[in-house]
């Protein structure tokens, strides 16, 4: 089973549309991203958890398009920083912070401590314009590396050392990175069930207008 509509994955983050293009290659369905839109408010990723903001980015986003939408919210728990960046991960360094100067922070954060243990977190919504939303979940476990290694990837992924691959995510290949990464892993979630998502979509679709 298809879609009749396109399903938005509710990002601009390049990084993260490349992902999830590549993890539902296998679907019949159409995808879009928010650059495939023009401007659109920006959304305050205000929630104190990563399912607020999940469900928040996905039900905004297909309330102003009318459009099934997918959003991820994500982020870099580390341990001997009291679970920081967490939910402020893309804001780390500041509000318009950029990878490299997160990267930069985390870094000097971290120097001197012995503890490196951290966990990646994504949390995927699906909404549709009205309506409860569908939550998936998955964690990667890892260290912080003492610097940055491969050029893969986007955001924190030179800096998270995967013990089992002896890589960073930064030195995977983008299969090898799905096969094992929080992302991946809601993903396999979400992939599991995906027939049955599809018919809840076209159940809740039905009254709406396209
Ligand atoms: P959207 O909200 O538009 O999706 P964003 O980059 O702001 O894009 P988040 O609010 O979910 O996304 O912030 C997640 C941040 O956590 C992201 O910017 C990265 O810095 C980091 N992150 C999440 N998943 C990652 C991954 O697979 N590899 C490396 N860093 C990741």
């Amino acid at each position: 089973m298809g879609l009749d509509r396109p399903l938005v994955i509710a990002t601009r983050n390049q990084g993260k549309i490349l992902e999830f293009k590549s993890l539902l290659k296998d679907f019949d369905i159409e995808i879009k991203s928010l650059d495939d839109f023009g401007p659109l408010p920006e959304i305050e990723e205000d929630g104190q958890t990563f399912e607020d903001n999940a469900v928040k980015k996905a039900r905004f986003t297909a309330r102003i398009l009318g459009l099934p939408a997918l959003a991820d919210d994500s982020g870099l728990v580390v341990k001997a920083l009291g679970g920081l960046p967490g939910v402020y991960s893309a804001r780390y360094a500041g509000d318009h912070a950029d990878d490299a100067a997160n990267n930069r922070k985390l870094l000097e954060a971290m120097k001197g401590i012995r503890n490196r243990e951290a966990s990646f977190v994504c949390v995927i919504a699906i909404a549709v314009p009205r309506g409860p939303a569908l939550i998936y979940e998955g964690t990667c476990d890892g260290l912080i590396a003492e610097e940055m290694r491969g050029n893969n990837g986007f955001g924190y992924d030179p800096l998270f050392y995967y013990p089992p691959l002896g890589k960073t995510f930064a030195e995977m290949s983008a299969e090898d990175k799905n096969r094992v990464s929080h992302r991946g892993k809601a993903m396999a979630e979400l992939r599991q069930e995906f027939d049955k998502v599809l018919i809840w979509l076209h159940q809740r679709l039905e009254e709406e207008p396209f």
